[in-house]
This record gives C-alpha cells, structure tokens and sequence, in this order.
C-alpha cells in the first residue's frame, strides 16, 4: 500500500468571514478568496479547509447551518463557488468543507418541521423532551431550550440556534450521507467534521457529573465519543467514502482520548483519516477557558509525547496551534513583543516537524497577534457575549471578566486578516464587521512576503521541507531533554535519515548541550534555523530554532 497523500501535505484553513472581501460589504466572501489564492500557492500548501459558507443565520457564524446544499449571499453563489473549486485546483490545491452535521440552524427546514407539533414527521430528528437534564451549553446556561408551541425542551450541546440532531434516526443520517455526497459530486476533496464525536448521545441522556476536563462538566460523558459514534463513522464510510479516492477526512473531537483517536484514524477501521484532539490546548487553563495560565513547557512534552507515541503504529495526528476557535499562538505561548517573529518561527517549526498533518490559520504564517480588546463593544463572538452576559449577570467585575476573556476569545482569530498596511488592512473597501487590529501597519502579507526573513517565508520553509524531506512525513518520533524547563527537542528517522529539532521555547538563552550526541549534531547538516547570522555552538539565543540532518546507519528491521 502507497503511504497515503495527506501525510506529506499541509493543510490552510480559511475562516471566510475575515479573510478578504471583494464587494465592500465589510464580510469577507468566496471572491475576496479566489483574489488571495495565489498567497497560499506561494506559501506551498497542499489543502484548503473552508470554515463554513452555507445560508446561515450566522448566530455562530455559520457553524449553524440553514441550508446544507447552497452559499451564504453574503460569501456568493454555488456558481461562484464552482469557479473557487476549480481555481483552487488549477493552483494546484484541494478543498475540503467544512461538514457541521451535530446540529442545524433552528432555521433548517428540518428543525422548522420538527417543531411544528409532536407528531411532525420530523419530530424524532431532534432530541425533544418533557423535562430538560442538566447538561449545559457550551456556551452559557442550560443545554436545553423550552418551545412554547408544543411545550417541549430540545437539546442544543452549543446555541438555541443550533439544535442538535437525533443520529439515532437512520433518516438524519441518510440526508447527511446523501448531503455529503452531492458536494463530493461537485468535485470537493474531504470534509472537516465538526464536532463529530458528539453525534451519538446516550439516548436516555442521563444527567452528568461535574469533572475538571472542561468538556466533561456539560454531561459531556453521555455523548462525547457516545456508544455508537464509530458504528456511525464506519456507516457513513460505506455510504459516502467507500470507492472514492484520494479524500481528506478530519474529525473534529474536543474530549477525545488517544485510545479512541487511535480508534477513529486506525485505516483498516475505515472511519477517517486524522482527528484534532483538544488535550493540548487545554493545559493552560483549569475548569474553563477563562480560568487561563501561562504554558508549563513540561505539560507540553508530556501530551505531545504520548499523542505521538500512542499513534506512532496506528493512526495518524492532526498537528495545530492556532484555528477559528483558538487564541493566536504568538501571544499565547510565544512572544508577540520584542521577540514576535523568533517566537512564531520557533513555534512553527516545533509543532511542525512532528509526525501528523499540520494545519496553519490564516495569519498564522505572518505570526498575527492577539487583538487589544478595549471594551466589551469590540467582541462579536455568541460564546464571549454569553460569557460576559452571564458573569456579569451573577455579580463579577466587568473589568476582571474581560481581562479573563482578552487572551482566550475566540474572536482573537477571527479579527481580519491583515493583508497589507493600509485602512483595514486590506481586507475591505468597507466597514469590517470585526475590528481590524491596529498592528496591521507592521504585521500583514504584503511586508512579510517582501521580507526572506519573514515569519512567512520560515512556514514556506518548514512546508517545503516537509514535501523534500520523506523523515518528516514517515519517520519515527523519539522525545528528548524531556525534563528541561526551556528546551523542546526530539528526532525523526526514516531510512538512513535522521532529522534533530531543537528550538528554545523561552526568551531566555539556553543550552543544548545536555543533549545526546550533542557535538556531533552541532557538526551535521543545519537544514532550517530561525537564527541570524548562523547558529555557532550548542548555546541557543532567545526563542532558537534549529533543525539537522544527518545520514546513519538504516535501522536494522
Ligand atoms: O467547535 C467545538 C468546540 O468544541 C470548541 O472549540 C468550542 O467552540 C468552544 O467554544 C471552545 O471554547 C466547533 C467549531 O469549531 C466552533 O466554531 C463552533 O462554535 C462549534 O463547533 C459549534 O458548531
């Protein structure tokens, strides 16, 4: 068997809305993204991954879906959307979409149905009951919304706009099968699935007990990697993915464990390809996401590690920071001061260079930086608005709320991204829908490109060296100097081949020295450093990152 395409591919995600628009509205759309493609062509990635464009009322932004076979007017039409795929192909790209089939819009036809009387025809594709249990919302208060017309509650795990769907109803899991396959039709490459280790509940949905992983305290135990997800993931692998080729499939699993991550991407299972798990970007916080702390390096070792190894025979991982819903990487655990470009190369180059497919977040290859939030009116998000409405609603200081939501709102990513120094960055004519940051004048495309020492062009490297070098794509993974405080090192072997990151994760100088076999490494090939003028040595500058190649002696078999 050829070691499939993706191991050796990097993967772009776009969130439309903040991307680039073309017609002046202030909300970026698919025009705005076939105007930037060829930024991503220079950048060298193998994948886009669309944030979703479908009707929607955009309570989250699209993630609750009215419609699952047409465009939002506000990102274009299917034409247009016809015109982006085959544009996105001839740049030599494939496009995966965004698949959000937990819940629907409360506005999808099939929720208006649904709700109309307790024998509707669709009445069982939702999740109603008498009598709510105590699961909550993942964004604020209850899991459960009363609806006056028939005086039933229905369960919604995110916004009373986004009901969930009853997957326990072999018809909703017919539609989705047939939705899925009407857009591989229409030429799309694979799909990243929303939250879709939540698609099976325990149907007698049982309350749930409060634990520390904060997505376990919404009962999340009844439904997150329920009793028949992978039944559904294999039969959606039979009535969609079956006889196709070629297709990225990723699953997006908050809570999942690397047992089940082994599980949901071990091939011969055939349910999908990678999932993004969640452990990692939860070790800077406790309870909630707004109970934040600074990164212990430790931690980070520790869940890398056993992620890595865990999936070393079996399975595959998804490598990310950064994403619509994550803060921006550069201020979170690197330096978006004085030392911004060093740290965001050093982070690329860490989380690149293991063994998985990594994923970049627009203006994440420009080292974009958290926004400086000034007050509650500059956040768009349902999640921080909810947050902020309840905090303050039970008696908190508004100050201390939004000091806690400044480095964690998801609205940090999806700030415009920054193409250039002028008015708006580039990103519209218009009125942007959410604030541009005000560090655009320095931070944006149009500099970072001009500039080869660029946080821009070290991703372009470490893609590129991901595409020549087949010990990043297949070699094996070993840990190093795993109790030191400041230093995250590891190597990779393939064949004769043995590549050596080392990168100092602190702005304070370091050593490598303690390192195995440090002479010699400090001997090989230097192929990608973050360094200027050339590394000399084993000491390591603030925020250093080095990588080595040397040939050995093939392992034996
Ligand atoms: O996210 C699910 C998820 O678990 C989150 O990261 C979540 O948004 C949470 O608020 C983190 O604090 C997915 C989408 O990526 C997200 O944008 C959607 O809001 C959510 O599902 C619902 O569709």
């Amino acid at each position: 068997m050829p070691e499939p395409w993706w191991k050796s591919a990097v993967v772009y995600q776009i969130y439309p809305r903040s991307f680039a628009d073309s017609d002046g509205d202030g909300v970026g759309d698919l025009g705005g993204i076939r105007a930037h493609l060829d930024h991503l062509q220079a950048l060298g990635v193998d994948v886009l991954w669309l944030s979703p464009i479908y009707p929607s009322p955009q309570d989250d932004n699209g993630y609750d879906i009215a419609d699952y076979r047409d465009i939002d007017p506000t990102f274009g039409t299917l034409a247009d959307f016809d015109a982006l795929l085959d544009d996105v192909h001839a740049h030599g790209i494939r496009l995966i979409m965004d698949l959000v089939v937990n819940h629907t819009s409360d506005e999808h036809p099939w929720f208006v149905e649904s709700r109309a009387s307790k024998d509707s025809p669709k009445r069982d594709w939702y999740w109603w009951r008498e009598r709510p249990n105590n699961w909550t919302s993942a964004f604020s208060g209850s899991a459960w919304e009363l609806d006056e017309a028939t005086g039933e509650y229905y369960l919604h795990l995110f916004s009373r706009k986004q009901p969930d769907l009853n997957w326990e109803n072999p018809e909703v899991r017919q539609a989705v099968y047939s939705m899925m396959n009407w857009w591989l039709d229409r030429g799309v490459d694979g799909f990243r699935m929303d939250v879709i280790n939540m698609i099976s509940k325990n149907p007698t949905l049982p309350d749930g007990t409060t634990g520390d992983d904060p997505w376990r305290r919404f009962g999340g135990e009844h439904y997150i990697c329920g009793p028949r997800v992978h039944e559904f993931l294999q039969e959606m692998h039979r009535e969609v993915f079956e006889g196709r080729d070629a297709l990225l499939n990723v699953g997006e699993m908050p809570g999942v464990t690397i047992e089940e991550g082994k599980l949901f991407t071990d091939p011969a299972r055939k349910e999908l390809d990678m999932v993004f798990q969640f452990e990692h970007v939860n070790l800077d916080q406790r309870g909630s996401k707004w109970n934040s702390f600074p990164l212990d390096l430790h931690a980070l070792k520790r869940s890398f590690g056993r992620w890595q190894e865990g999936l070393a025979e079996t399975g595959w991982n998804s490598l990310y920071w950064n994403n619509h819903d994550q803060p921006r990487i550069v201020s979170r655990w690197g330096d978006d001061g004085e030392h911004r470009v060093r740290s965001a190369k050093a982070l690329g180059t860490l989380l690149h260079l293991h063994r998985g497919t990594p994923y970049v977040y627009q203006g994440e290859e420009l080292g974009m930086t958290n926004v400086p939030f000034d007050s509650i009116e500059a956040f768009r998000d349902i999640e921080s608005l909810n947050h902020y409405a309840e905090a303050v609603a039970g008696g908190a200081d508004p100050d201390a709320v939004l000091a806690s939501m400044r480095p964690m709102s998801r609205d940090n990513a999806r700030a415009p991204m920054q193409w250039d120094g002028s008015e708006h960055a580039g990103f519209t004519t218009g009125e942007p829908w959410i604030p541009v940051n005000p560090n655009h004048t320095e931070i944006n495309a149009a500099a970072a490109v001009a500039d080869p020492d660029s946080v821009f062009h070290h991703y372009r490297r470490l893609i590129e060296l991901r595409h020549a070098e087949p010990a990043v794509a297949h070699g094996d993974f070993t840990m190093l100097l795993a109790d030191d405080p400041q230093v995250y090192a590891y190597t990779r072997r393939h064949e004769d081949t043995e590549l050596l990151v080392v990168v100092n994760v602190s702005g304070e100088p370091a050593s490598a020295a303690a390192l195995p076999d440090a002479e010699a490494w400090a001997a090989a090939e230097l192929v990608l450093t973050n360094a200027e003028p050339e590394p000399q040595g084993l000491g390591l500058g603030p925020w250093e990152a080095r990588v080595y190649r040397r040939i050995t002696a093939p392992r034996s078999a």
